[in-house]
């Protein structure tokens, strides 16, 4: 069996999505997503200008094979457009490793290690009305993990913040804005101290202890601020608190360890296993939060979360609407076989992206399952892509009160 064609298709229906389309000479084809949120045309430059015409010919089976040729031939490692382009040859070829033995891909991964992934949904609202809004109809939809974010007093926009709290009618809201040029937002970190832990206590004192909630500080924060916020919150047991820090310093976390025992998440913007070295050795944190398909695929992501189970830290896949139906079910394989499988994302795709990428994954009950189907279960339909062509649509750039550009 070799590899006869590496397609890459770049479609827009509701967002932007790259796919790799990767068929044998027996006519077996396997997907691969390399969605890169506001950097979507480098990847699909990366798999069509270096790395569709090395495929060729290969052995489809050869994954970790081709891991590592793609990986230390091109002797420039790691980086988000690389490791995505890596991410999408991986899943793809496992796609067509499943399809050929007649098997969902989790079976291959190990075999079912429970009976569904815990999901979590997004609730927001500007003000608490809204907030509370949005939690009530996740709860209705069956979520039993729900993230909070809201607007902070005195800013008129937070990245993260719904413009409409009801779904289906704006849920695929992020960017918040979608335009050619960046939107600008602003940012006071003391005031948005203040106010997140009154949040969590009206929500607590609305929903109750039970409901597991976690909330994404979006790397706004400095180490002693990440340490004040954790202790805040502390009393309103969250799930999670995540990416409280830009944790390219992975050594900053000690501090933020030091002072809360809030559980910590990171990682979403990581690439390789060499980001979390401290973090997991450490145990500095407590979530893996890397995306499947920004992270080299399958075969990285089960080593990582091998390496972090040694030390009883747990996954918690990055799964927001910029990862394509295809990246989510890869996830989902993963949540499913995995040993020290933590919760899973999921921010449920528009309807016009799901008549593309048509999906055999279900939630039921609050629980993610990838489906019995044999391979990832997502079929790609090449013809309705056609019509929703590429549209610029980039990241918000976030400032401070006095104009100097910060994180979001
Ligand atoms: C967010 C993401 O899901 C999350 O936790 O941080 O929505 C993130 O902002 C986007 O994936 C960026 O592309
Ligand atoms: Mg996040």
């Amino acid at each position: 069996m070799k590899i006869s064609h590496a397609d890459v298709f770049v479609t827009s229906p509701g967002r932007n999505f790259v796919t790799l389309k990767i068929t044998t000479d027996d006519g077996v084809v396997g997907y691969g997503d390399a969605t890169l949120n506001g950097r979507e045309l480098a990847v699909a430059s990366y798999l069509r200008d270096h790395v569709t015409s090395l495929l060729i010919g290969r052995d489809p089976h050869r994954i970790e094979d081709t891991w590592q040729y793609l990986y230390r031939g091109a002797y420039w490692r790691r980086g988000p457009v690389t490791m995505a382009a890596i991410a999408a040859v991986d899943v793809a070829l496992w796609d067509i490793k499943a399809k050929v033995a007649g098997l969902p891909l989790y079976q291959l991964l190990g075999g079912a290690s429970r009976t569904g992934a815990l999901a979590y949904g997004h609730a927001s609202g500007f003000d608490l009305e809204a907030l509370f809004d949005s939690i009530r109809e996740h709860l209705e939809l069956g979520y039993r993990a729900i993230r909070i974010q809201t607007g902070v007093p005195g800013l008129d926009s937070v990245y993260g913040v719904a413009a409409s709290t009801k779904i289906g009618e704006r849920y695929d809201y992020e960017p918040a804005q979608r335009s050619a040029a960046p939107s600008e937002e602003q940012w006071d970190t003391r005031a948005y101290l203040r106010h997140v832990p009154t949040v969590f206590e009206a929500v607590r004192n609305e929903f109750g202890p039970e409901l597991p909630l976690l909330h994404d500080g979006h790397h706004r924060m400095t180490p002693i601020q990440a340490a004040k916020l954790g202790k805040a919150l502390e009393p309103y047991d969250l799930f999670w608190l995540e990416d409280c820090t830009p944790a390219e310093n992975q050594e900053a976390l000690r501090l933020v360890r030091q002072h809360t025992t809030t559980p910590l998440a990171i990682g979403e913007i990581f690439n390789t296993a060499f980001d979390y070295q401290t973090l997991i050795t450490e145990q500095l944190i407590d979530y893996v939060r890397s995306a499947v398909t920004h992270t080299g695929g399958i075969t990285a992501m089960k080593k990582l979360f091998d390496f972090a189970a040694l030390y009883q830290i747990k996954s918690g896949i990055h799964g927001p609407t910029d990862i394509s139906p295809v990246g989510q079910a890869a996830a989902l394989h993963l949540d499913l076989a995995i040993h020290n499988f933590g919760i899973q994302e999921y921010m449920r795709h528009s309807p016009e992206t799901l008549e593309v990428f048509k999906t055999s994954y279900s939630f039921t009950d609050g629980l993610l399952h990838p489906g019995e189907t044999p391979g990832l279960g997502v079929e790609y339909d090449e013809q309705l892509a056609e019509k929703f062509p590429y549209d610029p649509a980039y990241l918000p750039v976030n400032r401070l009160l006095d104009g100097t550009v910060h994180d979001w």
